[in-house]
């Protein structure tokens, strides 16, 4: 989600990325949360997360992302138990969270969201992963999800995701849905009456991309539109290099209820006399809030050359 860290020490893998021993025995991926095995060291890594997370929000994370915060029992010294966060959760929009090892398959995934179970990464990273991991722990599925799931219209609209997902699986279509969850859920920017804000996941959980991402001169920002966001490749290594920004948050709303179907198509005939959107790429019908001057990305290609890569 962030800048690469070195990899001197080898990584823990769960869920998915671990083959056959990340598959938990149930069908749907879900394992208890088991909170009183987390150990204080892990705990400490929360800690230490929450509280530079905490530092920079204010004022970069959106309102609702501050108020669902403020409802949930999210504590800066320990790793949250999933049956309290419930607690408040479910009676506010009917979701609960479920754990489960880390990534889980696609369909897994869908089938809970369809549901409005958000399945949350049980382990946490460790100490020295604190700025870079590839997949979803309990901090950034909790610390970064949760409190946009307190809001009712991102959570009618993480549901339909779900929904649609189940429905791209079978029309082969899912990579062009996968980029408006990308975009939105997870790294989605929010103009508010007093400037942009954050309430992406991948965002609100980074320390270095929540800067990034406002401050920056080097990304593009330009407001949303679904279907040139459908058209746009995203990053998973670094830094998203175009911020797609909704107007108001009730935007999602109209997006929960679209019919995806004759998009797809559409898409596909665009795509087929003109190339997608690399993700460095303004197009003429943007309406473009900034235009990245594209610094960082190219000192991380520099620096990509020197070492050979
Ligand atoms: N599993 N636990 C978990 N969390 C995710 O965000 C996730 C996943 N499996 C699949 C997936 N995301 C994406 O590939 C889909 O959103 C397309
Ligand atoms: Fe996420």
């Amino acid at each position: 989600m962030t800048a690469p860290a070195s990899a001197a020490v080898p990584m823990a893998l769960h869920g998915l990325a671990a083959g056959s021993a990340g598959r938990p025995a149930s069908a749907d991926w879900t394992i208890p949360q088991r909170w009183s095995d987390y150990t204080p060291q892990e705990h400490a890594v929360w800690q230490t997360l929450y509280e530079r997370q905490t530092a920079l929000l204010p004022g970069r994370a959106c309102d609702d992302f501050v108020a669902g915060m403020r409802d949930l029992p999210i504590r800066p010294d320990r790793i949250p138990h999933f049956a309290e966060l419930n607690e408040v959760l479910k009676p506010r929009t009917g979701w609960e969270i479920v754990a489960v090892p880390g990534l889980v398959p696609d369909d897994v995934f869908f089938n809970h969201l369809a549901h409005r179970r958000f399945p949350s990464g049980q382990f946490i990273r460790q100490a020295h992963q604190l700025d870079y991991l590839q997949e979803p722990d309990v901090f950034h599925d909790v610390f970064g999800h949760v409190p946009m799931l307190m809001n009712p219209v991102m959570a009618d609209f993480i549901q339909a995701y779900g929904e649609g997902g189940l429905r791209a699986q079978k029309l082969g279509t899912l990579p062009l849905l996968a980029r408006v969850y990308w975009y939105t859920v997870e790294f989605g920017l929010v103009q508010q009456a007093d400037g942009l804000r954050i309430y992406g996941a991948g965002i609100a959980s980074s320390r270095t991309e929540s800067v990034f991402c406002l401050d920056d001169p080097s990304p593009h920002r330009v407001a949303f539109d679904l279907m040139r966001v459908m058209r746009t490749h995203y990053r998973i290594d670094d830094f998203q290099e175009i911020y797609f920004v909704l107007d108001h948050l009730d935007d999602l709303l109209e997006l929960a209820r679209v019919d995806f179907e004759p998009l797809y198509r559409q898409v596909a005939y665009l795509t087929a006399s003109q190339p997608e959107f690399l993700p460095a790429d303004l197009a003429p019908t943007d309406r473009v809030l900034h235009s990245g001057t594209g610094a960082y990305a190219a000192r991380q290609r520099q620096a990509q050359a020197q070492h050979g890569r």
